[in-house]
């Protein structure tokens, strides 16, 4: 039994996950990073929905959907963490509540990933955790869920 559901939301070319950069990104795959996030989703009694484009316009279309259909968002937004006014906007509107992840620590990195137009409408950040940062946000996103169910 499901109490809550959660869009799981990944940006432009995460779908290359595992084919190379090994040593920023690690070696699992996306299609792996979905199989961790449906079994914690098992775990933590929440419905997961699990998305890939590296389409800005599908990503926003995605989370204009989610606005009736789900409880809560954690988004690896990939380059568009550092770009995207527009993806932050539709975050903004949808009013449930946002984790950012990034598997690499942003920060280690170029000054230029070190700007993220979402973490100003997220209420949590997990940064440089590997994959297992999913894990990590849906387990945060169901503490928030039960919090807010609660009240
Ligand atoms: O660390 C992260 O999760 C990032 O969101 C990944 C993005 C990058 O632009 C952000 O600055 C940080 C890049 C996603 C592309 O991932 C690939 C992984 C392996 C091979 C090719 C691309």
């Amino acid at each position: 039994m499901t109490f809550a559901s959660v869009l799981v939301l990944n940006g432009p070319n995460l779908n290359l996950l595992g084919t190379r950069e090994p040593a920023i990104y690690g070696s699992e795959t996306l299609d792996d990073v979905a199989r961790l996030c449906r079994d914690a989703g098992e775990r933590l009694d929440l419905a997961v929905d699990f998305c890939q484009s590296n389409a800005e316009h599908q990503l926003i279309d995605w989370l204009h959907a989610a606005r009736t259909k789900v409880d809560g968002i954690v988004i690896n937004p990939a380059a568009f963490t550092h770009t995207s006014v527009a993806i932050a906007d539709a975050l903004s509107a949808i009013q449930k509540p946002v984790i950012e992840v990034h598997i690499s620590n942003v920060h280690r990195r170029e000054a230029f990933r070190h700007h993220s137009y979402v973490s100003a409408v997220a209420e949590g950040i997990i940064v440089g955790c590997g994959t297992q940062g999913y894990v990590l946000a849906l387990e945060r996103m169901a503490t928030l869920l039960k919090n807010r169910a609660a009240k």
